[in-house]
């Protein structure tokens, strides 16, 4: 083991907890230990649920919103001035490329602060006068109150960012959390505690719980009676799971799940940017975003060509550590996901697919054959319900299928119990606004892909979510909204 052991933060202090537990925290590069992390069970979630509950009544609690604002700003600045050390942390933890992290992960773990403090600072409430009988009238007007304690629970594809997607909002609007980040990528949520310290945030508002989920940490986390809302990142089996625990105590649950994303490439689409844009949807992060492309159907007078261009950009891809400036393209996440992805890989074989490119390992020598690499993968000629088409693979890997029209495309878009991200690709302005509006998704970008605005409604449709975040959305869910009725 080569570094310390991952502690919790509880109450504004680093303590390994009392259940005596850890577990490994394995280096998807090579498959070597970074560190072991104390795994929280039933008195940690306790004593953490316990602090944030306290610190609603402290000084968190008293503050004017000029005063947490101000505090969030300095906890956006704190991770910036630490940018290297979170980069570090995190390219370790997950193996991606630090090109990748630099531009994407630890920037957007620090603006997620910023444009929360500014959202809630701008928030307007409603008032309605009205009158009354004996024509004094009465004043409605609605505040917004903090929900409590909130429990973030995080996945490991952008730990930082997803989290304080997360965090960022909740501690704006005057809650405090407890976090149980994902057991693959416990270090930038265990850094923050020390950014959290310095800004001056009061002890118990950030508190992080390392573990599992069943019988470990998560589980106890969101069955927790004091815990008064959930806001969960990962599978959509997990989050029928959290929210189930959440059904006990009526507690309200935000849920961004799973997806099967669709990119539609129309034949009048610029293609450099079509390919461009495709590309980094289904491979970058090594395949593992939420909103990733697996489905992409293409016009048939442009689909050898977009099948040929794809499979160079693929093949073109610089697979390398993450200190490797020039690589694009890091391993998977884990062995076990390793084992996933490879099984769809066989899968797709089996089923008689067109193998493009990829399907298996890269040789990336003996001193890296432990790590969790795969081949970017393209595949051609399966039928729409097969399992490659029709389940979340969270890989590098694409089926490319050629369409003939406008309202067939739309269909099979929307063929699929998911729901999340949708590209669409035509330089024929009118054709992208109608399509745009009939697919079943809660994002649709339009000759882009992943392109973030804070401030827009973040979330997804049918199993791919409950509730959006972002902007004054996210307020939706992470506070109560009150009326007051004051008869004059
Ligand atoms: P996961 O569901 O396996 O785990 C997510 C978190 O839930 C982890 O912290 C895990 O320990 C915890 N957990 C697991 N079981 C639990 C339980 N019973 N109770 C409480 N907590 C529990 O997801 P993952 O593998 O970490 O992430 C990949 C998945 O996340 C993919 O399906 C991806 O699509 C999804 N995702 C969705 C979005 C989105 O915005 N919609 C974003 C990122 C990832
Ligand atoms: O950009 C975001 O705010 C966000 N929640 C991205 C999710 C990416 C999924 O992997």
């Amino acid at each position: 083991m080569s570094g310390k052991a991952v502690m919790h933060f509880i109450n504004g202090e680093y303590t390994p907890g009392t259940s005596g537990k850890v577990f490994q925290n394995i280096n998807p590069v090579d498959g070597s230990v970074i560190c072991d992390v104390h795994e929280g069970l039933k008195p940690e979630v306790d004593a953490a649920v316990t602090a944030a509950k306290d610190a609603l009544r402290g000084p968190w609690g008293k503050m004017t919103i000029e005063e947490r604002v101000a505090i969030l700003h300095k906890v956006a600045d704190g991770v910036n001035a630490r940018f290297d050390e979170f980069l570090e942390a995190e390219c370790k933890d997950t193996g991606k490329p630090k090109s990748l992290a630099r531009h994407i992960d630890i920037p957007r773990g620090a603006s997620n602060f910023k444009a929360f403090a500014e959202v809630i600072k701008n928030a307007p409430t409603e008032t309605f006068p009205m009158a009354t009988p004996d024509g004094t009238g009465a004043l409605n007007y609605s505040i917004r109150t903090p929900k409590g304690v909130i429990a973030v629970i995080s996945p490991w594809n952008l730990p930082l960012l997803l989290m304080t997607w997360k965090v960022g909002p909740a501690l704006a609007c005057g809650n405090t959390v407890v976090v149980k980040p994902s057991e693959e990528t416990p270090l930038t949520t265990s850094l923050l505690g020390e950014v959290m310290n310095d800004a001056g945030v009061p002890a118990g508002v950030y508190n992080v719980v390392n573990g599992f989920g069943p019988d470990s940490a998560g589980a106890y986390l969101t069955e927790h009676p004091d815990v008064d809302a959930i806001t969960f990142t990962g599978e959509t089996s997990t989050g029928t799971a959290i929210m189930k625990a959440a059904a006990v105590g009526m507690r309200d649950v935000s849920m961004e799940l799973g997806g099967k994303n669709p990119a539609i490439v129309f034949a009048d689409c610029d293609m450099d940017k079509a390919i461009e844009g495709v590309m980094r949807s289904v491979f970058v992060n090594c395949g593992q975003v939420c909103l990733g492309t697996e489905r992409v159907y293409v016009e048939r007078p442009i689909f050898d060509e977009f099948v040929a261009r794809l499979k160079a950009g693929a093949e073109d891809l610089k697979v390398g550590e993450p200190d490797d400036e020039d690589a694009n393209f890091g391993p998977l996440i884990s062995k076990e996901h390793q084992e996933k992805v490879l099984g769809y890989y066989d899968l797709a074989r089996k089923l008689g697919a067109n193998v493009v490119t990829g399907g298996g390992v890269p040789d990336m020598g003996d001193a890296l054959s432990g790590g969790a690499w795969v081949e970017p993968t393209i595949w051609t000629g399966l039928d729409d319900d097969s399992a490659i088409m029709r389940e979340e693979i969270f890989g590098p890997c694409c089926h490319i299928s050629p369409f003939d029209d406008e309202d067939e495309v739309i269909l099979r878009a929307n063929d699929t119990v998911y729901g999340l991200a949708c590209s669409i690709w035509t330089e024929n302005l009118s054709k992208s606004h109608r399509v745009a509006g009939q697919i079943e998704s809660g994002l649709t970008w339009v000759n882009s892909w992943f392109l973030r605005d804070l401030r827009t409604p973040f979330g997804g449709s049918k199993q791919s979510g409950i509730g959006r975040e972002g902007g004054v959305h996210s307020l939706e869910f992470y506070t109560e909204l009150r009326n007051i009725c004051v008869k004059l």
